[in-house]
């Protein structure tokens, strides 16, 4: 292996990730328009850091590749069957984001339950001077909290909906050894839950999980946040359901063509957006920038890295 293996960085980086992957690596930047370079140099990578997923015919365009580093913790963007197939490990970065993504969640829930948006606003135009005080929104506290998907994060936001007296339920294809009651039937506890949080992974096999009938059992006083990937939630139902009051609210960070959100969900009050926004902050970006880097920097040192997807874990061992 040479002193600087040659790695393909896939999207922007921060100036820290430059600069450690410069440190160990030799590194060049997939073009906008990448065929005729993969063609030319495609057979000198052996690594990817990225951002932004892998596109499919990049990864096969690339025969001695070794690792692929991802900055997040869900890879969807990214084939780890194929790549475990031909020996290649992928990486990515749980746990650094627990704390914050849960945070991310339980905000959104505050926001929509206490009309954070709708209220501020009325604040602000003046409505209050001129007509009073604004209505009263609902409390938080003492709910049902279903939680779809209790693995890292969702237990990290069991956790913390504990602070609000919830009661906490949830739903996954497995039973944990957890606190909590596991509902094998998502429409079950949607229809027992006053929240229902989305935390799964992307990808086939969560496609529209959350559908018109898991919506019509949240119903009119339910509130559905999202904070796992826009796939999961079919978001044509889910604007149809919060249009004609069959579910009463959403708080989202995630939608199904990012960055375009329905102009329907934009006119709505009983909705709170954001832009994917479930890790962005400065600390939280920093560990997971590091932990690209780290387990990249390990994968050097003896072919293995930190935090393999469970694709590829036994080749990491
Ligand atoms: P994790 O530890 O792997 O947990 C995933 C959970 O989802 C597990 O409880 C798993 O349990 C469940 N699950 C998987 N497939 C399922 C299915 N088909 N039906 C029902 N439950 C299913 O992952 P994590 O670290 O908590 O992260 C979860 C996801 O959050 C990531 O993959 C990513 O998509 C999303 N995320 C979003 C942001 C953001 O900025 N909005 C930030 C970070 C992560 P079973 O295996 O028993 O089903
Ligand atoms: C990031 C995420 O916004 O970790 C994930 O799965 O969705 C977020 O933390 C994303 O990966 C950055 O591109």
């Amino acid at each position: 292996m040479p002193e600087r293996p040659e790695l393909l960085q896939i999207g922007g980086v921060s100036d820290r990730m430059a600069e450690r992957l410069a440190a160990s690596f030799t590194v060049t930047r997939l073009p906008d328009a990448y065929e005729g370079f993969l063609a030319e140099r495609g057979a000198d990578f052996v690594a990817i850091a990225t951002t932004h997923g892998v596109p499919d015919d990049v990864q096969a365009g690339l025969p001695n590749l070794k690792v692929i580093s991802s900055f997040g913790v869900g890879y969807d963007s990214i084939n780890a069957d194929a790549a475990a197939e031909h020996g290649v490990i992928v990486a990515h970065t749980p746990d650094v984001l627990n704390d914050e993504v849960a945070d991310t969640a339980i905000m959104l829930w505050l926001a929509v339950s206490k009309e954070l948006v709708p209220a501020e606003r009325w604040a602000r135009s003046g409505t209050w001077e001129a007509q009073g005080n604004y209505p009263l929104a609902r409390s938080v506290r003492g709910r049902t909290v279903g939680i779809l998907g209790l693995g890292r994060i969702g237990q990290t936001i069991a956790k913390m909906a504990g602070m609000f007296d919830a009661k906490v339920i949830y739903h996954a294809r497995t039973k944990k050894d957890v606190p909590y009651r596991y509902c094998p039937d998502l429409v079950e506890m949607a229809r027992e839950a006053d929240v229902l949080i989305v935390i799964t992974p992307g990808g086939p096999e969560t496609r529209h999980l959350v559908n018109a009938e898991v919506l019509r059992a949240l119903g009119p006083e339910g509130i559905l946040i999202n904070i796992a990937r826009g796939s999961v939630v079919d978001e044509a139902a889910l604007v149809e359901a919060l249009g004609d009051g069959t579910l009463g609210a959403a708080g989202l960070d995630v939608f199904e063509e990012e960055p375009k959100i329905p102009e329907a969900l934009k006119s709505m009050d009983n909705v709170v957006l954001v832009p994917h926004i479930g890790s962005a902050t400065k600390e939280t970006r920093a560990a997971m920038g590091d932990l690209v880097c780290d387990n990249l920097d390990r994968w050097l040192v003896d072919g293995r890295v930190i935090a393999p997807v469970p694709e590829c874990r036994h080749l990491n061992e």
